[in-house]
C-alpha cells in the first residue's frame, strides 16, 4: 500500500547550478547525493533547512547521458517535474496490485534506486499523464 508522498523529482540539466539554487531561493538543503548508472542520473534529495524532518523530498535528477531517461525528458519538454514517488512497504505487493488493477509497471522486477531503495514505475500514460514511482526505502530508512 502506498504509505506518504515520498519524494518529487526534477529534472535539471545541471545539479550543481540546481542545488544553489534550491538552496538560495528556497532554503532547501541536500541530505543525500549520489550517480546512479543504471538509471544514467546523478541525483539530489533535498530536505527543507530547518524543516519538519518528516517532510516528502524534492529529488533533483540531472542526466548522465542524452539518452537516458532524463535526458530524454529534458530534451523534450525541459527542465521541469518528471515524476511523483509514493513510499510503499512492499513493493512487489503493491506492483502486484497496481498490475491487477491494469496499470503497466515498467520494470518486471524492482531496480534499485536512492540510498539502496528498491523502485518501479507505473506508466505514464496508465496514471493521468504523471510517471509514478514507487519506493520501497532501504534497511535504515
Ligand atoms: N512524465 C509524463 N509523461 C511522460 C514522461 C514523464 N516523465 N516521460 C514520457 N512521457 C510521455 C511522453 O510525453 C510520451 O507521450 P506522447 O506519446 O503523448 O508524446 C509518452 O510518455 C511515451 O513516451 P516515450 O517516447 O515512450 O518516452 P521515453 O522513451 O522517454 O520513456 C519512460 C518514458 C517513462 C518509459 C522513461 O522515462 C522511463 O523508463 N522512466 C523510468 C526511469 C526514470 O525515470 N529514471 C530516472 C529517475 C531515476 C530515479 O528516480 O531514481
Amino acid at each position: 500500500a502506498i504509505r506518504r508522498i515520498d519524494h518529487v523529482g526534477i529534472a535539471v540539466p545541471d545539479l550543481d547550478e540546481a542545488l544553489a539554487f534550491y538552496r538560495d531561493k528556497f532554503g532547501l538543503i541536500s541530505e543525500h547525493e549520489e550517480v546512479n548508472e543504471e538509471q544514467g542520473v546523478r541525483e539530489a534529495m533535498l530536505v527543507p533547512a530547518d524543516g519538519d524532518p518528516t517532510s516528502g523530498r524534492v529529488q533533483l535528477l540531472a542526466p548522465l547521458r542524452p539518452d537516458s531517461a532524463i535526458g530524454k525528458f529534458l530534451d523534450r519538454s525541459g527542465p521541469g517535474i518528471q515524476q511523483m514517488a509514493y513510499t510503499v512497504d512492499d513493493i512487489e505487493k503493491t506492483s502486484e496490485e497496481l498490475r491487477a488493477k491494469g496499470l503497466r509497471l515498467l520494470y518486471d522486477a524492482p531496480r534499485r534506486g536512492t540510498a539502496g531503495s528498491r523502485i518501479n514505475f507505473v506508466h505514464p500514460k496508465d496514471a493521468g499523464g504523471v510517471l509514478v514511482e514507487l519506493v520501497e526505502p532501504g534497511p535504515g530508512h
